[in-house]
């Protein structure tokens, strides 16, 4: 039922805005320039970039906090923009491959995604789980915030009302969590959403815990899949360059693991690869995560060990 891709649009995201760091924004025109395009024609897809979006900054004078939301027009402007992109892709039949940037950009993939495949289920792979609402949220930075606006949790901001907002906990599932603030832990609970946490992954295994989290939310393995890959789900001796690493994460190979075995699936209709940041930690740290994050992406689009 679902279209064959063939082709992979890659809508590059240089935007910082969901969170206080400067250079996530630059982690887009590294993976390009690393040839993370050539290495996906090399894997037989139609590979379509327009060049990196540009996005028109708002002065900060202009973008006062709403509540606690730092940036909140700047990143509903280019989170919106970032949903018409993938969306205008994902409709055409292509898969979307959207290169972060900070997270809060999946508030707009997934908005994008859901609007052409109502009933995509989102795998979410992370440290964190990123649902913060405008309530619970401590810094106030909306890369720690798009599933709860998702899920339609929280209070409605206006500024954000365009974002699709009925994802369903039926719908999401996390993997690789292990730094979850404490009012997010009881939105997880309250609201019965799966997460396999690290301790998960060290219990069964990863193989395990991907074909766990695939019953959950794909039971019957025919819902289309976006996958939202935080490269800060791995290790920061994995991937160093990124703007809140936390220590006990995923390997290289697990990592990977999640990736191929979504790519198995055949349902995969949109990729992102998020919060690579070039500026952060020495030279070789920053070739190594760049060289991870398209290794990733290469893993979920058919490249196999034989
Ligand atoms: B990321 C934190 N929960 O809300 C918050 O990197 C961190 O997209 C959010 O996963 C991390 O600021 C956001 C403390
Ligand atoms: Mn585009
Ligand atoms: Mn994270
Ligand atoms: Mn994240």
């Amino acid at each position: 039922f679902l279209p064959e891709p063939k082709t992979i649009a890659v809508v590059g995201c240089p935007f910082s805005g969901g969170q206080p760091r400067v250079g996530v924004d630059k982690g887009p025109i590294h993976l390009v320039e690393a040839g993370l395009l050539t290495q996906l024609k090399e894997l037989g897809w139609n590979v379509q970039f327009d060049g990196h979006h540009q996005f028109e900054e708002i002065s900060a004078a202009d973008d006062p906090p709403i509540g606690k939301l730092r940036n909140p027009r700047f990143v509903s402007r280019v989170t919106k923009a970032v949903a018409e992109a993938v969306g205008g892709h994902a409709k055409k039949g292509q898969l979307p491959l959207t290169l972060g940037g900070d997270h809060s950009l999946a508030m707009g993939t997934i908005s994008g995604t859901l609007d052409t495949y109502p009933d995509a289920c989102v795998i979410w792979i992370d440290a964190h789980a990123d649902i913060n609402t405008a309530e619970t949220t401590d810094s106030g930075n909306i890369h720690g915030m798009p599933v709860s606006f998702l899920m339609g949790l929280g209070s409605k901001v206006p500024e954000f009302s365009w974002v699709k907002s009925g994802l369903r906990p039926d719908s999401i599932v996390y993997i690789g969590l292990r730094d979850v603030d404490a009012g997010e832990k009881r939105i997880l609970k309250e609201n019965n959403i799966k997460a396999f946490s690290m301790h998960e992954v060290d219990k069964y295994g990863i193989g395990k815990v991907v074909e766990m989290a695939l019953d959950y939310v794909n039971p019957k393995r025919d819902r289309p899949i976006h996958l939202s890959f935080d490269v800060d789900a791995l290790d920061p001796t994995v991937a160093p360059s990124t703007g809140t690493p936390v220590r006990g994460g995923l390997t290289f190979r697990e990592g990977h693991y999640i990736c191929e075995a979504i790519y198995e699936t055949g349902l995969l209709v949109a990729l992102d690869l998020m919060e690579v940041n070039p500026s952060l930690e020495d030279e070789e740290s920053v070739k190594q995560t760049v060289a991870v994050g398209c290794s990733l992406v290469r893993a979920a689009l058919g490249e196999t060990l034989l």
